[in-house]
């Protein structure tokens, strides 16, 4: 009998300590069987960030390392310089990439680094409790903003990628979501797109991917979805930002 479903290489066979419906698990697997199809499991180099994915060295079956919250794009560099010949990238959510992360993020992408950036936007700071983060939508409530994020007091969330797009180290940004079978495979094919550009050596690629955090936003994982659906997409629209590659 052809076996047709099987576990992708680059994917420990452990259990993950996410909640249930987290996206980061299922982000993790695209990342994993992207980078099996392309072939480059033995030169990859991911950076794991301070957050709930912090564990993802023990999940990923290949290089993984660690950086201090929002560093992550400057680990990478110092990495990539040194070992051009190897697959550099980080992991990183909206709190390491977009807050304390912030100039480590928009100094890597216009200085063109040849990393890629793959960045969970949950709306929200996952691992230490479900804090307002730089993304947290208006009116969102978070048990830093208890009544809703109040633009008054708080700002408005960042669409990342609109963020990077003028910047002329930025090759190619795109926007996805882990919603349902569809965006999955569009999300799937966005993260391949990025590690390419990096292959073909043109530049910054990142990838920005809205993720449920059903536990931070006190919904069922099945609410969460609907929630990224009604509410996210509309306000982080997805598909392709920038592409110059
Ligand atoms: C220098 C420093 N400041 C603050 C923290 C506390 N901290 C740990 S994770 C985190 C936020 C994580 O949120 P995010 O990056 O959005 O990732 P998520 O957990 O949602 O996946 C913070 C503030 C820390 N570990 N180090």
């Amino acid at each position: 009998m052809k076996k047709i479903l099987f576990k992708t290489e680059a994917l420990k066979d452990t259990v993950m300590s996410y909640c249930p419906g987290c996206g980061h698990g299922v982000i993790h697997r695209l990342v994993a069987e992207t980078i099996d199809e392309l072939g480059i499991r033995e030169k990859t180099i991911g950076i794991a960030p301070v957050g709930c994915a912090v564990f993802a060295y023990d999940y990923w079956n290949f290089d993984v390392t660690e950086a201090a919250h929002g560093r992550p794009p400057a680990v990478a560099t110092g990495i990539k310089r040194v070992l051009p010949d190897r697959v550099v990238f980080t992991y990183q959510g909206d709190g390491d990439l977009i807050a304390i992360g912030t100039a480590e993020t928009i100094h890597a992408a216009n200085r063109g680094e040849n990393i890629t950036v793959i960045f969970v936007n949950n709306c929200v700071y996952g691992m230490t409790g479900g804090q307002m983060a730089p993304t947290t939508l208006i009116g969102q409530k978070t048990t830093t903003t208890p009544f809703g994020r109040d633009e008054k007091i708080a700002g408005y969330p960042i669409r990342v990628c609109e963020l990077l797009s003028s910047l002329g180290g930025v090759t190619y940004l795109e926007r996805v979501a882990v919603t349902d079978a569809k965006n999955i495979i569009k999300a799937k094919r966005a993260i391949k797109k990025a590690f390419q550009v990096q292959l073909d050596k043109k530049g910054f690629s990142l990838v920005e991917v809205l993720s449920s955090c059903p536990t931070d936003w006190g919904l069922n994982p099945q609410e969460a979805i609907e929630y990224i659906e009604k509410n996210m997409i509309p306000y982080f629209p997805l598909g392709v930002v920038k592409d110059k590659s």
